[in-house]
C-alpha cells in the first residue's frame, strides 16, 4: 500500500512503536525551534537535564513575543536564552529580526524533515513540506536532548484542491474555509495533507498561511507536497541545497478526502470568539470597525505585505480606523523599504509596528473598550487582544485594506480593479527573483571549546519551575473551578502585556490563572491546598504554553476532569504530572459541580486497566473515567511528572 505524505517522513523519523492510528509513536527530530514566551521555560528544563550540547540538525531560539520590555523582566529573559543558546549549540535570532514561524519558513525549514517547536503555530512548515508540531516546552528540551517526540499516529484526512483563487480571495479564506467545514475540533488526531491540482498554484508563503492555521483546527499537524513552488521558493531563498521533492504516492490512503473548489470561495471572515465562526465578508458589509491590524505568523510574508501596500497606495485610511502593520521578518521589512512599498503603507496612515507578534498576543496596540478589531491574524479569543469587550474578527490582509479605506467591513472586490495588486506580487514570481538573505541577525552558537566559558546570564524574574509529586493511591479533591467546552489556554493562563513579561516566574504568573472565566480562582485553588478542575470539551485548546499545565500544578491541581482535550495540552498535563481524565459518559459533566469532593481511588490499578471512578459525595452514583495512557505517560504520571521521571531513571 503506499504512503502519504505524513506517513513517508514519520517512517523514515520513527524510532518507537507501530505506525497504527491511534498508537504511541517516538519520532526522531531534526529540528526544534523555541519563542521567547516560552522558551525561558524550555531552557530551564533543557538545563535541569543536564545535557551539554543540543544534539538536533539545528536548534534555534526565537525572540519575537515579549519585546515590548517595559520593565527588566523581558530584557532579562532575552540576556537569558542567547547566553544559553551559545552555551548549549543553539542558534539564536535577536530581537527584531522577526516571527519565529516566518523567519524559521525563510531560513530553515526543510522538506521531509521533522520539527518541533514550543509553539502551537510550528505547522507553518508544512507549506515546506516539514512535519512540523508545537509542542510544550519540556518535549522541546527532550528532543533537544537527542530524545524522541511522542505522538499518538494520527490518521490524515486529504484536503483536495481544484481550480485556482479568484482575484482577491486569499489562502487566508482557504484557511478559513476549513475551519467553516470542520470546526475547531475538526482536526483533533488527524494530520491534515493538503493535495490536487489546486496546490500547484499556491506560493509556499500562501501554503504556509493554510499549515499555520491548522492548529485552529486542532490538528495534530498540517503538511503540503514539496514541489516546482518549494524549490522557487528555497532558491530565492539562497538555499536550493535544502531541496527535496517529496509527494505522496498515487495509491495513498486517507481516513478522509474533503474537496474545496478554490475558485469557488469567496472572502470570509471569523466572528468572534472563535476561529470558526466563518461567515462571508459581504454578510457583514457596512459593520464600523474601529481598528485593523495586519501581520502575525499567518499573514506578514513579504507577498502578503507588496498586497496590502499596492491596495494602500495613493489612498488613505478612514480617519475612524487606527491601523497597525507588522512584517513578519527582517527580511520583509528590509524588502519592503527597498522597494518603496514601505512609504506607500506609511502614507495610508498607518502604524508600523515592529517584526514580532506584537497586537496577536496582546503586546500593544489593544483596541478600543468594545472596540471591532479587524486582524489578519489566526485566533480571535475572547480577552485575548488585551481588551476583554473587544470584538475580533479574523480576515486576509486584502480584505483588512479594503476595510480599513472605508471604516467598515468591506468586501475587498467590491472596492478595487479585478488586477490591483496583480502586479505588486508579479516580480516575486518572475524567473531570477531573490529575498534579500541577511542572516546577521542570527546568532551562530559558541563552538563546542569555546561553549564551557560562557557564563548563562539569570535575571531576578527568573524562578524555580514547579515539581509535581508521586501519584498516591488514592486522592481526594475538592472542584476548584467547574468550565464550559472549548476551554482555550487563552483562558487558562492567560497572556498579554501585563502577564507576559512573567513566564519565567511560576508564582507571579499565577496570580493571573484563569483570570477571564473566575478571578477568584488562584487564591481559592491555594486555600483548598489540592483540588481538580472539570472541564467539557475540546479542554485546553490553542496555544502550547507549558503554562497553562504548571501555573495550575504550582495552584495544588493534581487532577481535570473534562469531556475531551486539546492533543498538546493534554501532553503538557501528563508531563507536569496532572491527571487528564475524559468522563467516560459526557452526560456525566452534569453530575460534577463546584465545590463538592472528588474521591479517586485505586489509582495504580485504575491508570493500568484505563478506568478510574470518581465518588461524588453520600447518595450520588459513581462517575465512571477513562484515562488510556501509553506505558510512557503512566510512568511520568506516577513519577510526578516527566522531570521526576528523567531523575529517577538517572539515579
Ligand atoms: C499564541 O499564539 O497563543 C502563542 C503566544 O504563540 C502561543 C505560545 C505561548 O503561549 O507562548 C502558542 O500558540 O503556542
Ligand atoms: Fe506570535 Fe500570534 Fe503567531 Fe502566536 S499566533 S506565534 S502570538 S504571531
Amino acid at each position: 500500500m503506499g504512503k502519504n505524505l505524513a506517513e513517508k517522513i514519520i517512517s523514515t523519523h520513527l524510532v518507537r512503536g507501530e505506525m497504527r492510528p491511534g498508537a504511541e509513536i517516538g519520532l526522531r527530530i531534526d529540528q526544534t525551534l523555541t519563542q521567547d514566551a516560552t522558551g525561558t521555560m524550555a531552557y530551564l528544563e533543557f538545563e535541569a537535564m543536564g545535557i551539554d550540547r543540543v544534539r538536533t540538525e539545528k536548534s534555534v531560539a526565537y525572540i519575537d513575543h515579549n519585546t515590548l520590555q517595559s520593565g527588566f523582566e523581558n530584557a532579562d529573559d532575552h540576556r537569558y536564552i542567547q547566553s544559553v543558546a551559545a552555551r548549549h549549540g543553539i542558534w539564536y535570532s535577536r530581537p527584531g529580526n522577526g516571527i519565529c514561524h516566518q523567519v524559521h519558513l525563510e531560513r530553515f525549514g526543510a522538506p521531509g524533515k521533522t520539527l518541533i517547536g514550543s509553539d502551537s503555530h510550528t505547522p507553518t512548515a508544512g507549506g515546506l513540506g516539514m512535519l512540523a508540531f508545537g509542542a510544550g516546552g519540556l518535549d522541546v528540551a527532550v528532543a533537544m536532548g537527542g530524545g524522541a517526540y511522542y505522538i499518538s499516529m494520527p490518521s490524515v484526512i486529504r484536503v483536495e484542491l481544484k481550480g485556482a483563487l479568484r482575484p482577491f480571495v486569499t489562502a487566508k479564506d482557504v484557511s478559513l474555509e476549513i475551519l467553516r467545514i470542520l470546526s475547531v475540533r475538526g482536526g483533533v488526531g488527524h494530520v491534515i495533507e493538503w493535495g490536487g491540482p489546486g496546490v500547484k498554484s499556491l506560493t509556499v508563503p500562501e501554503r504556509a498561511t493554510i499549515t499555520n492555521m491548522g492548529a485552529e483546527l486542532g490538528a495534530t499537524t498540517s503538511i503540503f507536497p514539496s514541489d516546482e513552488q518549494t524549490l522557487s521558493f528555497l532558491r530565492a531563498q539562497g538555499r536550493e541545497q535544502d531541496y527535496t521533492p517529496l509527494q505522496p504516492d498515487p495509491d495513498a490512503e486517507y481516513e478522509r478526502v474533503i474537496e474545496i473548489d478554490l475558485s469557488a470561495l469567496e472572502p470570509l471572515i471569523a466572528c468572534p470568539h472563535m476561529p470558526d465562526r466563518v461567515v462571508p465578508v459581504s454578510s457583514l458589509k457596512g459593520m464600523k470597525v474601529d481598528q485593523v491590524c495586519i501581520g502575525s505568523c499567518t499573514n506578514s510574508s513579504l507577498q502578503d505585505m507588496l498586497k496590502a501596500s499596492a491596495l494602500l497606495k495613493g489612498r488613505h485610511i478612514a480617519d475612524s480606523v487606527s491601523m497597525s502593520v507588522s512584517p513578519g521578518s527582517r527580511q520583509v521589512l528590509t524588502m519592503l523599504a527597498d522597494s518603496g512599498a514601505l512609504t506607500d503603507l506609511l502614507s495610508s496612515g498607518a502604524r508600523l509596528l515592529e517584526c514580532a507578534c506584537g497586537p496577536c498576543i496582546g503586546m500593544g496596540f489593544s483596541p478600543n473598550s468594545g472596540g471591532v478589531s479587524l486582524r489578519t491574524f489566526n485566533r480571535n479569543f475572547e480577552g485575548r487582544s488585551g481588551t476583554r469587550d473587544a470584538k475580533v474578527y479574523l480576515v486576509s490582509p486584502e480584505t483588512a485594506v479594503a476595510s480599513a479605506l472605508t471604516g467598515s467591513i468591506t468586501d475587498p472586490r467590491s472596492l478595487f480593479e479585478e488586477n490591483a495588486c496583480a502586479e505588486a506580487v508579479s516580480a516575486m514570481k518572475a524567473d531570477g527573483f531573490s529575498f534579500r538573505v541577511d542572516d546577521s541577525g542570527i546568532l551562530p552558537p559558541a563552538a563546542p571549546q569555546q561553549a564551557e566559558q560562557i557564563e548563562v546570564l539569570r535575571g531576578p524574574n527568573i524562578k524555580e519551575i514547579p515539581m509535581g509529586r508521586p501519584l498516591p493511591e488514592s486522592l481526594s479533591l475538592a472542584v476548584s473551578l467547574k468550565v464550559g467546552d472549548n476551554i482555550t489556554t487563552d483562558h487558562i493562563m492567560p497572556a498579554g502585556a501585563k502577564i507576559l513579561p512573567y513566564r519565567s516566574n511560576v508564582p507571579k504568573l499565577s496570580e493571573f490563572c484563569f483570570g477571564v472565566c473566575d478571578a477568584a480562582f488562584p487564591e481559592r485553588a491555594k486555600k483548598l491546598g489540592e483540588s481538580v478542575i472539570v472541564g467539557g470539551s475540546n479542554y485546553g485548546q490553542g496555544s502550547s504554553r507549558e503554562h497553562a499545565a504548571l501555573v495550575p500544578l504550582y495552584l495544588g491541581v493534581r487532577a481535570v476532569i473534562a469531556k475531551s482535550f486539546a492533543r498538546i495540552h493534554a501532553a503538557n498535563l501528563v508531563n507536569a504530572g496532572i491527571l487528564p481524565l475524559t468522563f467516560a459518559d459526557p452526560e456525566d459533566y452534569d453530575r460534577v459541580s463546584q465545590g463538592e469532593t472528588v474521591v479517586l481511588n485505586d489509582l495504580h490499578e485504575g491508570l493500568e486497566k484505563g478506568r478510574i471512578t470518581a465518588f461524588c459525595g453520600e447518595g450520588k452514583d459513581p462517575v465512571p473515567l477513562c484515562c488510556a495512557f501509553s506505558e510512557r505517560q503512566r510512568a511520568m504520571l506516577l513519577a510526578g511528572g516527566l522531570l521526576n521521571l528523567t531523575k529517577e531513571e538517572n539515579q
